[in-house]
This record gives C-alpha cells, structure tokens and sequence, in this order.
C-alpha cells in the first residue's frame, strides 16, 4: 500500500543507504517491499559465542546459496544495533559477491517491531532458540516468545517438542498473537545453532570444524523453511 511503502521509505531505522534498498529509478524495477520477506538473526553468534568472522562467511555463502531460488523474496539480516560488529562484517563481505541488494540487505532494529517501528514489512522471522524450544534465556528467543504471547509456545508445541542443533521449525503464528495483528508476521521459524559456550547445553569446546558444518545446515534448513512458505 502507499503508506506502507512510504513508510519502509522514509524510516529513520534505515541506517546506512545500503542497509534498505532505495527505489530504484522510475520504470527500471519493480519495488519489492511488500515481497515475501524473512528477517532473520545471527544464529549462535550472541549468548552462544560463535565466532564473528567464521560466522559472516557462512551467513554470506549461505545466502548467496539461496537468494535467487527464492524469487522476488526477500532475506533481512537484522541486529539490535547501529554498531553491530556481525551487520558490518556481513555488509563488507556481501558487497564483494553479486548479491542483488534488494533481496538481502541489513537491517538494524528490534525484530519484534520491525513493522510498527522500522516499516520494514517481514511476513517470517526466524528465533535462535533453545533445544527445549521454550520461551525465556534472553536475547531473541525471549523477545520473540514475549512478543508473540502464549500461542506460539502453544503452536511450537504443536510442532515438536524440542530441536536438535542445526535444524529448523516452521511455526504459523495464530491470527490472535499480536504479532501478526501488529506486525504482520504469520511465521516464525525456530533454528538452533552450534554453542561454543559452556555455560549452555551441548557446548562443542571450540571444534568448529563440526561448529561451522552445524551452522552452515542452521542456515540451510532456515532458508529452506522459508522456502515451503514462499511456495
Ligand atoms: N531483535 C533483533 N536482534 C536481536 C534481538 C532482537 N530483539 N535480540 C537479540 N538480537 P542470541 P544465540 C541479536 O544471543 O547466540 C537464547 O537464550 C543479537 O544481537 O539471541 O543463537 C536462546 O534461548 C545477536 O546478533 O542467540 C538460546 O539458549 C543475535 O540476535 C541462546 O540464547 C542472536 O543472539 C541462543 O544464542
């Protein structure tokens, strides 16, 4: 809709130009703000200590994989700040790669509001949860579980009971959470990656030779759930 594009547009969220895609000049493209669009963290890198360079490689290669099976959708790599180490290192590696930059591109912001107050409109966002696949731990997995309310612990339920690392989940978000009435998201997809932290469950003591495989299929089954939606 125009105030949904002018939104996206105009946002103050928009960091850097190449964080969100501008329009391009008038006639030469189609606008792909209102495109399938999964926004999506750095999986393992925060509270499970995965090292930042290794993980920016994987998340480049991975979505360079992806990005063109996936049509007009759209895949958003988003952190809570401006000063994010694991955007700048994405960012400088996916501009030496032919990336269309309007189909994947960063994004800073809360991934819970990444609609009423970035304008960015995703239809999917993906959870580094837990193994229980419970609400709490901090980071993202709390702030989803606490945005979306007591149906996505109910829908995930539904789904499985735990999840072992490396694979995803696709749950649909009831109409009733107010993440979809607010935000518009009807997905969320839970992916647990490799901990290389001992204070958690399954910590690998920094073998990242199996750190980096577990990862690499983190972001595969992710892109590939976002893929069964998209169809
Ligand atoms: N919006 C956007 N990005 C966020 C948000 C948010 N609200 N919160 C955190 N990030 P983490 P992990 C970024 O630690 O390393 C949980 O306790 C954050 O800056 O959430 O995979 C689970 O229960 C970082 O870039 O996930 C697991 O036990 C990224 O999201 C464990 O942590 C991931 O940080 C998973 O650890």
């Amino acid at each position: 809709t125009q105030s949904h594009a002018t939104k996206e547009k105009d946002s103050n969220q928009v960091l850097e130009s190449c964080e969100e895609p501008k329009m391009a000049s008038v006639g030469c493209s189609i606008s792909l703000e209102n495109a399938p669009t999964l926004a999506f963290p750095s999986i393992s890198t925060a509270d499970f200590h995965f090292n930042l360079e290794k993980a920016s490689d994987i998340i480049v290669e991975k979505v360079e994989e992806y990005v063109n099976k996936l049509g007009n959708a759209r895949l958003v790599l988003v952190d809570l700040s401006q000063n994010s180490k694991i955007l700048s290192l994405v960012r400088a590696k996916a501009a030496e790669k032919n990336i269309d930059s309007k189909k994947f591109f960063t994004f800073v912001g809360n991934i819970t509001k990444l609609y009423s107050e970035g304008g960015l409109h995703c239809n999917v966002i993906a959870n580094a949860t837990n193994w229980r696949l419970k609400p709490g731990g901090g980071g993202i997995n709390a702030a989803i579980f606490s945005a979306a309310g007591p149906t996505l612990e109910t829908a995930t339920k539904a789904k499985a009971e735990s999840l072992s690392s490396g694979k995803a989940i696709v749950v649909p978000l009831p109409s009733s959470s107010p993440l979809f009435s607010g935000e518009g998201v009807t997905h969320v997809i839970h992916v647990l990656g490799p901990n290389m932290n001992p204070q958690r469950p399954n910590c690998l003591d920094n073998d990242y030779v199996k750190g980096c495989k577990i990862l690499r299929e983190a972001y595969s089954s992710l892109f590939d759930g976002f893929a069964s939606i998209v169809r």
